[in-house]
């Protein structure tokens, strides 16, 4: 759609605009948009080579073969006659189609949906006296990618899903590259990696039909669940609104396991991380995550990517919660070393570490974004790892699992993942090697290659596994009795909600189980439902129309912690959307008016117009149309500014677009819907006082909570920032709950 305006609307395609007719004068290949940036320009050992990032890209005038042979016609193949058979000898041919047989790679076995991007770290400082790591000393700045992603589904997958999601973290440091591969809850579904095939078995589509994709409201995950308890803790967060975040710029992430900090001394501290994110915890509700998934299924990958190019730069804080590392590696109660639970920040506050700023999207999604491996055992000095049961498979799994990804033990070399920090590793040959070593005896000790490489003392920055007693042991298939209590964190999740969230969870647990066939199967999760809440377990069971079972376990008590709840707040609003419905009967000028102070607050305003184009002039004072009745849904937009009578489309007619509905009314029914699903998902409407009637015609009260109006541009806009600021308008409907 045309745009002739000075406020950046995200999205688009390429670095120049588009011509009309075919371009033919040869020229020099686009360069990346401005938001983009490919990986640092380092050889496949870690040294700098000073060519610039774009070097990696295609590069000259014309079309060439594999082999830089340039080619004069790629759209007929060599025959024998314009009617004859393809010749065996057509090489480009031949080489241009066995390059696309070949162009997929197996998928992420979990975590195969994804979106990735650049940024950098920046330490404070305040962990220097508890970990040596240089990269968090204070004031480094460490380049980053970041990839954010669901669990369950296939790579083609919908973004707005129930479900986890993904949080890895990889530092580039300049003592090797730090992973920190979290999720953004901070449980896990199992306590021992044992048992990790059979939960993702549970919880992927059924082996013979292959359904349902992505998603967890079906027989066998909750089959699984219900018997194997331990899991109940995870289920309970991925049950509530942390199960579908509003963006990946609003989701906390976590490295769930406790991981060791050493200092220059040799100190040791227990450690969980924890990122916050700058804009908050936010989360869609399930109404908007089901109609997102049909109307825009890359709703977060979108999401980021138009944040950044927006210049909207999500932000995190990278905090601590510090433990004395005892030798029953317990805090108040709570075994550290079990994944199925975490620790109350009321008990052991977040201290902020440093602040990560992603700033760039990537060039190429299957180069960077596909391509990348991480790995929670690629640690650096002053961070290692315990004997969590969970962490101590997964170091295993990721170098396993990238050997037929990435096809072969040479993937640490693709540009993604090469370090910035020398390579010197003895390790040769093999599928796809792209260094070429020099020297004669790749093995240590060697006098051939004059010693090369020698080993790095303990002050000279190398890695000292920390020597750790164990106790006295017996070999043996069994956890601790510390993992035991499966019930009590779960209740104290749940009872730590707000009312409206915790509406939220009994209605997704209502929902899943419902999508379940077998009686039995809900009948055993009400058992577990039991031992967490009786509250929760009766209101989930009325929905099941089935009774409430008694608790079978004693579940001690514990404090709620107000912290996991995710509303009450306020955050920034940059980055925020928000649609501005108009037609050509609208005060244009207040519509400009608004699109500029909403610009001026970060946030990106989007016209939703009866037809594309542009309202009034195109060259005088006309508003530039984003979004039509016909591709806007309400789901997009943050909040809603109606500027319109909205009065019918000429195109409101159901046979053209079924969501017209009947027309007849007032109001352009698309406008009602997108009104009154703004109103239904508690978003703030504004409307400037000439609309106010389109308003009562969808039926919104509008003396409702979040709904403002007014006649002066400015004060409507703040006051609906500061509407946006505490995300929703929760208290527009009272929770069932409370
Ligand atoms: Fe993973 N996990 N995982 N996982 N995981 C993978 O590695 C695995 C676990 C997590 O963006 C795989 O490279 C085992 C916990 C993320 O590329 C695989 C166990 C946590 C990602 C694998 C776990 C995670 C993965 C698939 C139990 C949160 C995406 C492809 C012992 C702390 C990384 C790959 C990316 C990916 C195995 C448990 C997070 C198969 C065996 C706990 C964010 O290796």
């Amino acid at each position: 759609m045309p745009e002739k305006s000075s406020i950046n609307i995200p999205g688009v395609p390429a670095s120049e605009p588009a011509n009309l007719e075919e371009p033919t004068t040869p020229r020099e290949p686009l360069p990346p948009k401005p938001d983009q940036r490919g990986p640092e320009a380092v050889s496949p050992t870690g040294s700098p080579t000073g060519a610039p990032a774009t070097s990696r890209a295609q590069s000259g005038q014309y079309l060439t073969t594999a082999q830089g042979l340039r080619l004069r016609d790629t759209d007929h193949s060599l025959k024998a006659g314009s009617r004859g058979p393809i010749l065996l000898q057509d090489h480009h041919l031949r080489e241009k189609i066995t390059h696309f047989d070949h162009e997929r790679i197996p998928e992420r076995v979990v975590h195969a949906r994804g979106a990735g991007a650049h940024g950098v770290f920046r330490s404070y400082g305040t962990a220097a006296n508890i970990t040596r790591a240089g990269f968090l000393a204070k004031d480094v700045e460490t380049p980053v990618f970041v990839r954010f992603s669901t669990v369950l589904g296939s790579r083609g997958s919908a973004d707005t899903v129930r479900d986890t999601r993904g949080f890895s973290t990889k530092f580039y440091t300049d003592e090797g590259t730090y992973d920190l591969v979290g999720n953004n809850i901070p449980v896990f579904f199992v306590q021992d990696g044992i048992k990790f095939p059979d939960i993702v078995h549970a919880a992927k589509p059924h082996p013979d039909r292959e359904i349902p994709q992505a998603q967890s409201a079906h027989d066998t995950f909750w089959d699984f669940v219900s018997l194997h308890t331990e899991a109940q803790a995870h289920t309970m967060w991925n049950m509530s609104d942390r199960g579908i975040p509003r963006s990946y710029r609003t989701m906390e992430g976590f490295g769930v396991h406790t991981f060791r900090f050493v200092n220059a001394e040799g100190r040791t501290t227990l450690v969980k991380f924890h990122w916050k994110p700058k804009q908050g915890v936010h989360s869609l509700v399930w109404e908007e995550a089901q109609i997102i998934n049909g109307m825009d299924p890359d709703f977060h990958r979108r999401d980021l990517a138009d944040a950044i190019e927006a210049g909207a730069y999500p932000e995190w804080e990278l905090g601590v919660q510090t433990f004395p590392d005892t030798e029953d590696q317990m805090f108040e109660g709570i075994d550290l070393l079990d994944p199925t639970k975490f620790v109350p920040e009321e008990l052991a506050p977040v201290q902020p570490i440093g602040l990560m700023t992603l700033n760039a999207n990537p060039t190429n999604f299957f180069a960077e974004t596909e391509q990348v491996a991480f790995h929670p055992g690629h640690l650096v000095p002053g961070i290692d790892v315990t004997n969590d049961p969970l962490l101590q498979v997964r170091l295993f799994s990721y170098l396993d699992t990238q050997i037929s990804r990435l096809g072969g033990p040479n993937f640490g070399q693709i540009p993604i993942n090469r370090p910035q920090a020398p390579v010197n590793d003895m390790l040769r040959d093999g599928m796809h090697q792209q260094a070429v070593h020099g020297g004669v005896a790749p093995y240590r000790p060697n006098s051939l290659d004059g010693g090369c490489p020698f080993l790095a003392g303990q002050d000279m920055g190398s890695f000292i596994d920390v020597p750790e007693e164990l106790a006295a042991s017996i070999k043996e298939r069994r956890n601790p009795a510390s993992f035991d209590d499966h019930y009590s964190q779960v209740g104290l999740f749940f009872r730590s909600l707000s009312p409206v969230e915790q509406d939220h969870v009994i209605q997704a647990y209502t929902f899943e189980l419902g999508k379940c066939y077998e009686k039995s199967i809900r009948e055993r999760q009400l058992a577990a439902l039991a031992n967490v809440d009786a509250g929760l377990c009766a209101a989930v069971a009325k929905g099941l129309g089935l009774p409430a079972p008694a608790a079978t376990e004693q579940v001690p008590e514990s404090e709620p912690s107000p912290a996991l709840s995710q509303v009450g707040k306020t955050w920034p609003v940059a980055g925020r959307i928000v649609g501005i419905l108009a037609d050509e009967g609208s005060d244009l000028a207040a519509v400009n008016a608004a699109r500029k102070a909403l610009d001026a607050e970060g946030i990106v305003p989007l016209v939703i117009a009866p037809a594309a184009g542009f309202l009034g002039s195109e060259n005088d004072g006309g508003v530039p149309v984003q979004r039509t009745y016909l591709t806007a849904r309400s789901t997009e937009f943050d909040a809603v500014i109606v500027a319109a009578a909205a009065a019918p489309a000429p195109d409101a007619a159901p046979g053209l677009d079924a969501k017209a509905g009947a027309p007849g009314g007032a109001l352009d029914p698309r406008a009602v819907l997108l009104l009154t699903e703004a109103f239904r998902h508690a978003k703030a409407i504004a409307s400037l006082d000439s609309s106010a009637a389109a308003l009562k015609a969808a039926g919104i009260p509008q003396d409702a909570p979040g709904i403002v109006s007014g006649k002066e541009v400015e004060a409507l806009i703040t006051e609906l920032t500061g509407l946006l600021e505490a995300h929703r308008v929760w208290e527009r409907f009272p929770a069932a709950s409370a």
